[in-house]
């Protein structure tokens, strides 16, 4: 028996962090699409932050016992919400990605595979192939910021802040996310990982604009450009971190 009183699922191969946020009509779609594609010897963390539709209670009433829900109280923030999870996970390989059916779960077994002989596989919107299906406003803000971190950063990353990714978990020993603000960390990431001479692989895939739940990252005008102020900002920190 497990810690939990129930079958035993074993250690899984492959963790996949979730970060919700009044996600209630994605949660169990994404949950059921992951299991779905890397079948039973995955995990799933889920990082909830006390989401007033319940988001978490939905997760954790599936009561199975790969999926792993952590309800943060009184606290907010998305990349604390992956650090967390990624700090739970037990997994070999540890990836994660959004919780809105945004980036397709059958991807995951794909780019899994790709860590024969890659350390890091991110799923990409603007590598050859690619996709962006939201709003023009939207992909033309996301190509300009990936396109200024691609000139500063470098490494002919494309999709610097995609956020879909699956990595060794000995990538940790060399580097750590750095927990602070929205969706940004996910630059720095990748460009510290790239400097201290890990390999990273960009596949392709076709991100669908969100069909179900309210965005949290531009749900009005002014908080669209807050977030993209916060992203050209940080691209100029990872730049100069980097000297330290
Ligand atoms: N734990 C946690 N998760 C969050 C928070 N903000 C957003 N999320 C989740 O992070 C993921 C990305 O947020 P989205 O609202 O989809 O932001 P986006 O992808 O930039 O925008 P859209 O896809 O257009 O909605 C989703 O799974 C959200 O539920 C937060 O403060 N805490
Ligand atoms: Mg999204």
């Amino acid at each position: 028996m497990s810690r939990l009183g129930r079958a035993d699922p074993g250690d899984p191969r492959v963790s996949i962090v979730l970060a919700t946020f009044n996600e209630r009509e994605n949660i169990l779609d994404t949950i059921r699409g992951i299991f779905e594609h890397l079948g039973s010897s995955a995990e799933v963390i889920v990082v909830d932050d006390d989401s007033p539709d319940g988001t978490w209670k939905l997760a954790q009433d599936l009561d199975d016992p790969r999926v792993k829900v952590i309800r943060r109280v009184g606290t907010r923030g998305l990349a604390s919400a992956f650090n967390r999870g990624i700090l739970e996970s037990r997994g070999g390989i540890v990836g994660w990605m959004d919780a809105d059916m945004c980036m397709p779960p059958a991807m995951l077994p794909g780019m899994v595979k790709l860590l024969d002989e890659y350390d890091v596989v991110v799923g990409s919107r603007y590598a050859p192939g690619g996709r962006d299906d939201r709003a023009w406003l939207r992909v033309i803000a996301s190509r300009l910021i990936n396109r200024l971190a691609t000139t500063v950063l470098g490494y002919g990353i494309r999709d610097y802040d995609s956020g879909f990714v699956v990595l060794k978990r000995s990538v940790f020993d060399r580097v750590s996310l750095i927990p602070t603000g929205y969706g940004a960390y996910f630059m720095e990431f990748l460009y510290t990982c790239r400097r201290k001479g890990l390999t990273v692989r960009e596949v392709p895939y076709t991100f669908r604009d969100r069909q179900k739940g309210i965005s949290k990252s531009a749900p009005s005008l002014w908080r669209f450009f807050r977030t993209g102020t916060q992203y050209v900002t940080r691209i100029f920190v990872a730049r100069i971190r980097s000297h330290d």
